[in-house]
């Protein structure tokens, strides 16, 4: 199976192509290096070093004897698009080339358009060119649980039954997303959903929680770390507390620290894809998963990090409650179903006790780096604000 990896150079994408390679399917990934550059601009870096993807991609096959592709472009170039697609025309494609950080969306009005355009300008330029020249290829997008929001009934997987007035459907389960990165994603699923419709293209979107670690099997196989960010833009919940358990600052909850999300270990985040590709969806299908493990209110996240933080490094733990930056509900129900990708065949590997000690044990082989960005640690980013451009 030939896959094309949007996003080659994430979090995600560098881990995932990996585990594609390593289990003999053809990877070509594509990328602008986007995350790099707007990382370095709020004056952070990876905590844990990486290399230039060409070095990382050498250093790969050099290790495991797999050869991983690359092709350079922005997914948001229309013709970069349309001649990747006809010039590789992958059997599928997992889209994980956007703008993925909440805060960022939120500084200013620059950051929110380019935010709504760059991911859904790369969206609507993938799916053009698969009704050109794949039409039978399988998309599997990386969409987010927040598209949902908070609402106070349980949250079903893309879809529900709904009767109104004497009569009875099943329709889109309304969105209601926190950010205008969360809102994005909303409207690519209204696009995608489109796309099905009128070109009848194959379509995963999966709806996936807040991913966090720093090992996989093949990044502990052949050490050749994923992207680590932790500062108050591009760091999300669990890997930043980590990081400031190590370097000694309270760890940063928000608000009274209700608000509770799903959560899924990098390495269980790639088998799910792997899976998905695995098992794709029927010709003509469009199907939504949500792609978490459990869900943990960031006060039961901050104890646990405190906790095992406390027994490897044999000092105190501060957790600090500071003001909310973000609109958020921060005390509310949260019921989303997830038993598609365990229909699929899913098994959890992993145990967040282990997942912990292992992250707080590479950040700290790091910490003289994350002690280098820590001013880019407490949240400057503030949902409410006047314009700014
Ligand atoms: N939070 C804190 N303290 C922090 C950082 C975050 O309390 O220092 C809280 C936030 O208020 C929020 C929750 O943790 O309630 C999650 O925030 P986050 O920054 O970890 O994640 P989020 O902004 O929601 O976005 C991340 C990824 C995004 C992905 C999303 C999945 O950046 O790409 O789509 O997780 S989900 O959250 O399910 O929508």
């Amino acid at each position: 199976m030939k896959v094309a990896i949007l996003g080659i150079d994430g979090y995600i994408g560098w881990a995932l192509a990996m585990r594609l390679a390593e289990h003999g399917k053809n990877v070509i990934g594509v990328d602008s290096f986007y995350t790099r550059k707007r990382v370095k601009e709020v004056g952070s870096d990876s905590l844990l070093p990486i290399t230039t993807l060409d070095e990382r991609l050498k250093t790969f096959e050099e290790r495991s004897g797999k050869k991983i592709e690359f092709a350079g472009g922005d997914v948001n170039d229309p013709d970069f698009m349309l001649e990747f697609v006809k010039k590789e025309r992958p059997d599928a494609y997992v889209h994980l080339a956007e703008q993925r950080s909440a805060p960022y969306s939120m500084i200013g009005l620059t950051q929110a358009r380019e935010t709504l355009i760059q991911n859904m300008g790369g969206t609507i330029n993938l799916v053009y060119a698969m009704k050109e020249y794949t039409p039978d290829a399988h998309l599997l997008k990386l969409g987010t649980m927040g598209e949902y929001g908070t609402p106070n009934i349980d949250i079903p997987e893309g879809f529900f039954e709904i009767d109104y007035k004497g009569r009875h459907d099943r329709l889109p389960f309304p969105k209601s997303a926190g950010s205008w990165y969360h809102w994005s994603k909303v409207h690519d699923t209204n696009n995608l959903m489109f796309a099905n419709k009128v070109w009848g293209l194959k379509i995963t979107d999966v709806m996936q929680g807040v991913v966090y670690g720093t090992r996989t099997k093949e990044i502990t196989k052949y050490g050749i770390p994923t992207r680590f960010d932790f500062d108050e833009v591009w760091g999300t919940a669990l890997n930043r507390f980590c990081t400031q358990a190590s370097i000694g600052i309270p760890l940063t909850a928000y608000g009274k620290g209700e608000q509770r999300r799903g959560y899924l270990s990098l390495e269980d985040s790639i088998t799910c894809l792997e899976l998905g590709l695995d098992k794709p969806p029927k010709t003509g299908e469009y199907r939504v998963y949500n792609q978490f493990d459990e869900h943990y209110s960031i006060n039961e996240l901050t104890a646990l990090v405190a906790e095992r933080g406390e027994k490897i490094f044999g000092r105190h733990i501060d957790v600090s409650h500071i003001d909310n930056p973000r609109v958020e509900q921060d005390q509310h129900y949260y019921n989303p179903e997830h038993m598609k990708l365990k229909e699929l065949g899913y098994k959890p590997s992993r145990n967040l006790y282990e997942d912990i000690d292992e992250i707080l044990a590479d950040v700290n082989d790091n910490r003289e780096r994350a002690l280098k960005y820590r001013d880019c640690i407490m949240p400057k980013t503030v949902w409410r604000k006047s314009i700014s451009k």
